[in-house]
């Protein structure tokens, strides 16, 4: 039968039938290959390009699972709602497929053998929970360089959520241009769990996003008014956390119905994913030599020669304190 072929023929029939035994599950490219399109004037880098074309014209034909084309978002949603200290929200920006897409990808990042998975894990009955948790605070899901720390419980760095968040948190508010994005930290809420009033201190812009159930978030700048807006799955907000105080607190309201066909930790119900930009190394440093002073009335040299412990222990110690 394949000395019927013509050169170019024999040799992608031939071909045709290695891969199908090597590569059985991707054989359905190769009918396509020896089908029609394949004439004798193929050369085999011809084959190779063309298939190249064709996977290429797929991806960009295929509807992307998430709205990374930020001008493409902007475009969809509504006038984003103006918050205190040039803070955005922008209402229902994540469909309910694409916030599932996201919490997902978020887990698929996740390193199972990591501590923020450990502590989810041992606190999986709203026993264990109470237990562990009793100030019923959020608890790290996935982070990649946290702010403070610099720590990551990825596995691997989420370039694709880092960019995007850049990007829209530009737009949505260009007085953050100075800043890049390069840290991300998902935590989960379990029902009637917050943060009381605080600053993101040391920190600046970021951008914050809410999967699961409702929240209500309050905007308390100094000497102003404060904002209470209440935050549903999908919604965006962006805010000088560094310089505007603000809270959360996580409502009884049942999650949205994907959220029963994910992996949620027990009795978690929010998701809360914020981007913003790490503390330098010189600038975790430098506070850490102040919180040393400022605690122990001595700087970290200091406290190495009279402990014997390694300046790592200090440092680790110090930039959560
Ligand atoms: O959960 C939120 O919406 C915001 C969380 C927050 O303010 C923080 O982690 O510092
Ligand atoms: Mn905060």
């Amino acid at each position: 039968m394949l000395a019927a072929l013509g050169r170019s023929d024999r040799y992608l029939a031939k071909r045709a039938t290695v891969l199908t035994e090597q590569h059985r599950s991707q054989v359905q490219v190769l009918p396509m290959a020896v089908g029609p399109c394949a004439t004798a004037s193929h050369t085999a880098t011809q084959w190779r390009a063309a298939r190249r074309a064709r996977d290429c014209a797929k991806a960009q034909a295929a509807p992307s699972p998430f709205p990374f084309d930020v001008d493409a978002l902007l475009r969809r949603c509504g006038e984003p709602e103006v918050l205190p200290m040039g803070g955005r929200l922008l209402r229902g920006a994540l469909t309910e497929s694409e916030q599932r897409w996201m919490y997902e990808e978020i887990g698929r990042h996740s390193d199972p053998a990591s501590d923020d998975m450990e502590s989810l894990r041992a606190t999986l009955t709203p026993q264990a929970h109470a237990e562990g948790n009793s100030k019923n605070s959020p608890m790290p899901y996935v982070c990649w360089l946290h702010p403070y720390a610099r720590r990551s419980s990825a596995r691997a760095r989420p370039t694709h959520f880092l960019e995007w968040a850049d990007r829209l948190m530009h737009a949505l508010a260009p007085a953050s241009s100075s800043l890049t994005i390069n840290s991300m930290v998902a935590q989960l809420y379990a029902a009637g769990g917050g943060l009381r009033p605080h600053l993101d201190e040391n920190l600046s812009w970021g951008i914050s996003i809410s999967l699961g159930s409702e929240a209500t978030f309050e905007c308390l700048p100094a000497g102003a008014k404060a904002t209470r807006v209440t935050l549903r799955s999908g919604d965006i907000v962006v805010a000088e956390f560094g310089k505007l105080h603000h809270a959360v607190s996580t409502s009884a309201q049942p999650p949205p119905a994907w959220w029963a066909r994910v992996e949620t930790f027990g009795p978690r119900t929010r998701c809360n994913v914020l981007f913003r930009q790490a503390l330098s190394k010189a600038r975790q440093r430098d506070l850490c030599e102040r919180r040393a002073m400022k605690v122990h009335g001595m700087s970290i040299a200091q406290l190495v020669a009279m402990t014997g412990k390694e300046e790592a222990w200090f440092l680790k110690l110090l930039v959560a304190a």
